[in-house]
């Protein structure tokens, strides 16, 4: 279908996308400004990255096309992954408080036959298309950007990519096809009742009572958080302790500790150093078989397994046809201007190391477009801020304080509750802020962790960490003011104008301590 005239208003693009979607043959959606082109860059994948980068390079006077297999961009952020975790992250948290709070203040009893995971599901599948109508409206309106939807791409040769029964040419590629869960080799994952974040949303029919999640990444903790918070008893069966993986950056032990013995509180079962070795079952998935790390094998009874083992880039085409350098996990290998090892063709997002994480699919993707059109940029993604959910918000950015201990020569703390041998913080009702003002007052220990790690020395940040809620955005400035050439002293931190209560105590905080000349820890 040519749309390129057309102006669908939001509901219209609705239908368009909810139709293409329910007929595997419905048709490609061209939106080609008409005359044949050779275009600046051909973007193959239409998620976060190349939505963004098609836009970037659009705002630069280049001429950008799009072409995405789904009959919407924005990918599977919106489809099936952040977007939905977020959601079912905003629950759980919300579920913990009914929880906690059952028939105390004015909170009704619980009644956890209201808490379902198939309905957040449904809830979910039923609203989604409304931000794709968005993505499309916004990219063909107001970012005048061509594209073609509900066509898979094949790619040809460097240069020239065919979609929709048609052949686009583009000066450059960028590869933005995103990425797949990964399942381990264990016997019995054939069966019913297995899924992983995207089976849940695509294929759920059903609700789960327990669930065994095999992997300790964050998609684990993150779904197992709220599928317990539903009232499904989980289990975690994970090899690394929870959050020591390599993926998960700059990781404090306090952080880790609050975190984890946060979800055990919570009543979830925790297998660190276990050994997943079948599911087992006659149709469906009835036990997981697991050798603990003290050696004992126990078989999980469960009617629900949800795999979280990690994500692998959808490569295999571009080494193929192209010939681009991948590493062992099939990451496609680029420089820092997102360039592969073949001459103008560029990976972005989930293809490429580092975390798979939208903030640097979208910030690959605008680096590709703005070296493409001659801007000279780089992109170094090795220190990031970072951020998962249990039923809080876990946030951090920069060093912990064992990997500041290892580097410099006095290392300050400044934490809440502070660490201090025999006193009684767990009735102290700080941290506190909004959203977390119920847990001070009644259950002070569930209010949230938080640390700033300070170089003695200099007076700068070196890191910052956080349980709670609404931290998430001022970690994005700390990011940027930590990372900046000159960094960020405690003495500016100190100075900054607070928005009394912050969710972050740091400036607060800070302000107590940047008048000694020699910090302490506080
Ligand atoms: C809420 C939201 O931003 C939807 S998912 C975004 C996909 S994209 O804007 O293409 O990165």
């Amino acid at each position: 279908m040519d749309i390129w005239r057309k102006q669908f208003n939001l509901a219209e693009w609705n239908n368009l996308i909810e139709a293409s979607l329910a007929d595997a043959d419905s048709e490609p959606l061209f939106n080609l400004a008409g005359e044949e082109a050779i275009y600046d860059a051909v973007f193959v994948g239409g998620g976060a990255g190349g939505r963004f980068g098609a836009a970037y390079l659009k705002a630069m006077g280049g001429r950008p096309l799009i072409i995405d297999a789904w009959p919407f961009l924005g990918g599977s952020c919106p489809h099936q992954a952040c977007v939905p975790h977020h959601l079912f992250s905003d629950a759980a948290a919300e579920l913990d408080l009914m929880r906690w709070f059952s028939d105390e203040l004015f909170f009704p009893k619980f009644d956890a036959s209201r808490a379902s995971i198939l309905q957040m599901v449904k809830l979910f599948v039923a609203g989604r298309s409304t931000a794709h109508a968005f993505m499309n409206w916004q990219t063909k309106e107001q970012l005048e950007v061509e594209y073609v939807l509900n066509a898979r791409a094949t790619i040809v040769d460097r240069h020239t990519v065919r979609a929709g029964g048609r052949t686009f040419h583009g000066r450059n590629l960028v590869l933005g096809m995103g990425a797949r869960p990964v399942y381990p080799d264990i016997p019995g994952l054939q069966l019913r009742g297995i899924y992983d974040f995207v089976s849940l949303v695509e294929e759920l029919d059903y609700e789960p009572t327990r669930c065994v999640i095999i992997g300790g990444s964050k998609v684990a903790m993150e779904y197992g958080a709220f599928f317990h918070a539903t009232g499904c008893d989980t289990t975690i069966v994970t090899r690394s302790p929870l959050m020591r993986a390599r993926s998960l950056h700059h990781v404090d032990e306090d952080l880790r500790r609050y975190v984890v013995e946060g979800m055990r509180k919570r009543g979830m079962v925790i297998y660190e150093g276990a050994v997943p070795l079948s599911v087992n079952g006659k149709d469906s998935a009835g036990s997981v078989t697991v050798r603990l790390a003290n050696g004992d094998v126990v078989d999980l009874e469960t009617d629900f397994v949800f795999i979280a083992t990690g994500e692998r880039p959808n490569s295999a085409e571009a080494q193929e046809v192209l010939g681009v350098a991948v590493g062992p996990t099939g990451r496609v290998i680029v420089d820092k201007t997102m360039q592969t090892t073949v001459p103008n063709v560029y990976a972005i997002g989930d293809m490429i190391d580092g975390p798979m994480e939208m903030f640097k699919a979208r910030k690959c993707g605008v680096t590709a477009a703005r070296n493409i059109m001659g801007d000279h940029i780089e992109f170094d993604f090795t220190e990031y801020p970072d951020f998962l959910h249990t039923t809080y918000e876990v946030t951090w950015v920069g060093l912990t304080e064992a990997e500041a201990r290892a580097e410099y020569e006095e290392v300050v703390i400044i934490q809440m509750p502070p660490y201090v041998e025999g006193l009684d913080t767990e009735n102290l009702p700080l941290p506190c802020s909004d959203r977390s003002m119920l847990y001070a007052f009644s259950k002070p220990e569930l209010s949230g962790f938080q640390k700033l790690v300070v170089d003695g020395t200099s007076r700068r940040v070196l890191g910052a960490h956080h349980v709670g809620y609404g931290a998430k955005d001022a970690f994005q400035y700390l990011d940027y003011l930590i990372h900046r050439p000159e960094g960020l002293t405690i003495d500016e931190l100190g100075w900054m104008n607070e928005l009394f209560l912050n969710p972050e105590h740091f400036i607060q905080l800070s302000r107590l301590r940047a008048g000694r000349r020699k910090l302490v820890d506080l």
